[in-house]
């Protein structure tokens, strides 16, 4: 019943995310839009996608909490093998270790239960001609002891964040933190590690670590969150060292052309902020390309709100980075053409699009009407606004 609950903040969050696509190209240009680039293939590091639509991470509490936070239930399969026509799917979240939660009903990849949960889904992905990431996650201070077995959530500093968790307790405030010891921190780095050779046992094609969003990674590399005075605080390269050591761990598990990661670099979410964006990330840009890894997921703007936040040149980013660039928030289809035509991106992820229409790409090619996605059950149990979007009418296509 509680489990309704997480949407409030979520709804705040993505309150502003992906508009309907303009529906008024004539036929001519449908056909042109169907032969886009968006819809071709690449290679992502060591990964061939067979179009550029990716659906990126989306939370759905929908894991098997009682019995251990374990993915792979029939309708966990279903989603996913729904979603199969994306390029590459992004897996939702999925928690490195039992601290690492913050929501109700997340799944880990730290057990073997949760890694036999998850070859189902990679399974039935790949029999369906598409390819998966998993999405490498660790909330940090982003918690609650509720959520985590009791443990203390833990951050870079003690700096308690505002706002609330979502417990089966309902609403509870958010914990000043655990300040991580040296020691600590490279406990962190090897839980990601393990995720990562987890990823690969349970048939993920790489992993995607989480560096966005206020969350444990973004909470080491933005200053507002960060107030370390040794090797992993203070300067921007100190502020970057834990990312790297995780890059790097699952790189040292996986292979660099499997590995991305997700950043954030202007997004407001979870009290960040940072002095200096530009020269943060542009200095992380510039270790990740020595690393060559397969990409960057950068959400540009504010997650699921404004796309226009000041302090950062994604372009920049874009040019930067020898990888990929996938690009995210609040796209629609002529703004996703127009990106991966013109090489402003060469991948475009949808959140809240792919949730709500489960055969995107189809109705992207074919400039169809989008079904509307419904907030209420983003976050609730069972198939209901899960697996039951409608996909396109066979009768209904334009
Ligand atoms: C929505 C709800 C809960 C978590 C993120 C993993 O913002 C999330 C998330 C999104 O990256």
């Amino acid at each position: 019943m509680l489990r309704a609950w997480p949407c409030a903040i979520i709804l705040a969050i993505n309150a502003f995310s992906e508009g309907n696509a303009s529906m008024n190209t004539s036929h001519n240009d449908i056909r042109n839009m169907e032969n886009s680039k968006l819809f071709s293939p690449i290679r992502l590091g060591d990964i061939e996608i067979a179009n550029r639509v990716v659906m990126a991470p989306l939370t759905r509490c929908r894991a098997d909490e009682p019995n251990g936070d374990i993915p792979g239930s029939e309708i966990n399969i279903e989603y996913y093998r729904q979603r199969s026509n994306a390029g590459l799917i992004v897996s939702e979240g999925t928690q490195v270790s039992p601290v690492g939660k913050g929501y109700l009903a997340t799944p880990g990849i730290y057990s073997d239960a949760q890694v036999d949960g998850w070859k189902y889904i990679t399974k039935a992905v790949h029999d369906a001609g598409s390819k998966i990431v998993a999405q490498i996650w660790h909330v940090g201070r982003i918690t609650h002891p509720a959520l985590t077995g009791g443990a203390q959530p833990v951050a870079p500093s003690a700096i308690k964040p505002s706002g609330t968790a979502y417990t089966h307790d309902g609403k509870q405030e958010m914990p000043v933190p655990h300040e991580l010891t040296v020691d600590e921190i490279a406990a962190v780095v090897d839980a990601f590690r393990r995720g990562a050779a987890n990823a690969k046992r349970a048939g993920f094609d790489g992993v995607e670590v989480h560096g966005a969003n206020g969350y444990l990674i973004d909470q080491f590399l933005r200053d507002s969150a960060n107030k370390r005075t040794d090797n992993y605080g203070g300067s921007v390269e100190n502020r970057c060292r834990f990312a790297l050591e995780i890059v790097d761990a699952a790189i040292a598990e996986i292979g660099a052309g499997r590995v991305g990661i997700r950043l954030s670099p202007v997004t407001p979410v979870h009290d960040m902020a940072d002095s200096n964006p530009q020269e943060l990330y542009g200095y992380l840009i510039e270790q990740l390309n020595k690393r060559s890894i397969a990409f960057i997921h950068c959400i540009e703007g504010a997650t699921g709100g404004p796309r226009d936040v000041p302090g950062f040149d994604f372009s920049l980013a874009r040019k930067a980075f020898k990888g990929l660039y996938i690009a995210n928030n609040g796209y629609d289809r002529a703004m996703a053409i127009e990106a991966v035509e013109s090489g402003k991106a060469d991948a475009v992820s949808f959140g809240r699009l792919f949730l709500a229409n489960p055969d995107l790409v189809t109705r992207l090619k074919l400039n169809a009407p989008l079904n509307t996605p419904n907030p209420q059950t983003f976050y609730t149990p069972g198939p209901v606004g899960y697996i039951d979007y409608p996909m396109l009418d066979k009768q209904s296509r334009p």
